[in-house]
């Protein structure tokens, strides 16, 4: 590695973050309050606030109703539920239409897990060592299924772990320090969990092929 090299990959970096600084300059309101930018590249507004259930955590969107919209759905981790928002597709929402699942609601993923189209709903009980499972159905979220993980189910992820089709789930467990893969039997039950051992305090886990073989995999946070 020669100096102009070095001199080249700090160069531009540093005109670019020049730029994005005198646009900034630009665009910025000297007295402007709050989110709102009249105009330039920030366009932040704040479009609406809904009342959802108790100390929501985590939240993800998805057209759960299958109308082409971007709905909503909320962890309540005090509440032990989950809400459902759906979109009206103009950044209003209908709702929100709760769903108990279990203590210490946490984590939520969405994914066709029984296979009839619909995108149903993967939650993971922080307080009772759960995931429930609900069902997507045209009157709502009548069908939960409660499946054992292991201690403190933080972050789900979902993929397809066994390339069979069907969407899997792995968990890391906070307090078992280890991660849960539950492999879907392809109706939305579930072969029993296999655990792996993990650093300590795993948090979030995100699956993808990291690896490059074509296979999803899975990386961890410790808290
Ligand atoms: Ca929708
Ligand atoms: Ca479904
Ligand atoms: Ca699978």
């Amino acid at each position: 590695m020669n100096g102009t090299n070095d001199t080249t990959k700090w160069l531009f970096p540093a005109v670019l973050v020049l730029i994005v600084m005198m646009l900034a300059a630009l665009t910025t309101p000297s007295s402007g309050k709050g989110l709102s930018y009249s105009q330039g590249l920030e366009m932040l507004t704040e479009a609406g606030t809904y009342d959802v259930g108790a100390n929501p955590f985590v939240v993800i969107s998805d057209d759960i109703d299958g109308n082409g919209t971007a709905d909503l759905v909320v962890a309540n981790h005090g509440a032990g539920g989950i809400s459902v928002l759906m979109g009206r597709g103009d950044g209003r929402f209908d709702g929100p239409a709760d769903f108990p699942t279990g203590a210490g609601t946490f984590g939520v993923a969405t994914a066709d897990f029984d296979g009839d189209g619909t995108p149903d709903i993967a939650i993971s009980n922080e307080l009772n060592n759960t995931l429930s499972i609900l069902f997507n159905s045209s009157s709502g979220f009548a069908s939960k299924a409660d499946i054992p993980a292991g201690g403190g189910p933080h972050v789900v992820a979902v993929a397809d772990f066994d390339a069979d089709g069907a969407a899997d789930i792995a968990v890391p467990n906070y307090h078992s320090n280890s991660v849960s893969v539950l492999l879907n039997q392809g109706d939305g039950t579930f072969h029993e969990k296999v655990d792996s051992s993990v650093h300590r305090r795993p948090f979030s886990a995100v699956a993808a092929d990291l690896s490059g073989d074509g296979a999803p995999d899975i990386a961890v946070t410790s808290y």
